[in-house]
């Protein structure tokens, strides 16, 4: 039996669907989802194995023009997103007609590995709407295949699946069969708690916030979690906070319930905030927080 092995990464612009789309396909919520940009920060993999192959899917940011360190460091993993592809998945929302941006609209036209074009979000249009963005992409990146699909809606997701995987390479696994990605657990708790903070705090405040794990202890029944919020100023914490420490309480609970779903465990969480002046702009915070090597 040939076994096919490869890396297929999804890249679009901000809000389009792309973790939806990875979560869809890996059957777990790996990548925390938000109608706001910016919520994907990280490069995540995702992995699907099936007894033949192995599927490295590929999350990542959203494309932006960057304004500070970090945004620049979210763009690196896009840049490398294209470099390691087997397969891209380019994702458009439904109307949306252009590739904004110059660099990634040459990768895309020039790629020397298959370019799936998926257009997601068809549960919100009309089949004339489909037919004339079909049409449209078709003619703007010809060596693309283009699919419709709605990630939130599992439409044409195992059809797209099956396509993505014909085009794999023959190759041995890259990942142990059994594993699911490649971020430890200590990750999905910070992203967990930062998408209840960009669920429920206004403004500048989800974007300045980064959060650090510092003790994940696992027992047979429960996991003990102290976690600290990072922000950059001082009157951010008090926001944080909230009237007698209602707003954290909230973010709290709410990651609680979504870990115990994750994790199948009883899970306690401890959090804490603390000041970390100009982190999103500082290579060596950056570094700790995993945005650079
Ligand atoms: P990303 O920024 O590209 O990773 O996009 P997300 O996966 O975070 O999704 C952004 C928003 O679009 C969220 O509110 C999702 O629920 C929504 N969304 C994603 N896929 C679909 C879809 O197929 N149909 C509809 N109606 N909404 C979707
Ligand atoms: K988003
Ligand atoms: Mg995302």
């Amino acid at each position: 039996m040939t076994h096919k092995a490869g890396f297929v990464n999804i890249v679009g612009n901000p809000n389009v669907g792309k973790s939806t789309l990875m979560n869809a396909l890996v059957g777990e919520r790996l990548s925390i989802i938000t109608s706001k940009a910016q919520t994907t920060r990280h490069r995540i993999l995702g992995i699907v194995n099936g007894e033949d192959f192995q599927m490295v899917l590929s999350d990542t940011p959203g494309i932006i023009k960057p304004a500070y360190k970090l945004q620049e460091s979210m763009m690196e993993f896009v840049k490398n997103a294209f470099e390691d592809a087997d397969c891209i998945l380019y994702m458009v929302e439904l109307g949306e007609k252009e590739l904004k941006n110059e660099a990634f609209e040459k990768r895309l036209t020039f790629a020397e590995v298959p370019v799936f074009v998926l257009i997601n979000k068809i549960d919100k249009g009309t089949p004339e709407q489909l037919e004339e963005a079909v049409a449209h992409w078709k003619n703007r990146l010809p060596n693309a295949e283009v699919f419709a699909i709605s990630a939130l809606e599992n439409f044409g997701i195992p059809q797209l699946m099956n396509r993505v995987i014909e085009t794999l390479p023959e190759s041995p696994a890259f990942y142990p069969k059994d594993a699911l990605t490649d971020k430890p657990e200590r990750f999905f708790v910070n992203e967990s708690i930062r998408e209840k903070i960009l669920l429920h705090y206004k403004k500048e405040i989800p974007y300045s916030v980064e959060i650090e794990t510092e003790e994940f202890l696992e027992d047979e029944d429960i996991i003990r979690i102290r976690a600290v919020i990072m922000v950059e100023r001082e009157t951010q914490k008090g926001i944080i906070i909230g009237h007698k420490g209602s707003a954290i309480k909230r973010v709290g609970m709410e990651a609680r319930k979504d870990l115990e779903k994750f994790f199948g465990k009883q899970v306690h969480i401890e959090l804490f905030v603390k000041v970390n002046k100009n982190w999103r702009s500082d290579d060596r915070q950056l570094r700790r927080f995993g945005y650079q090597n």
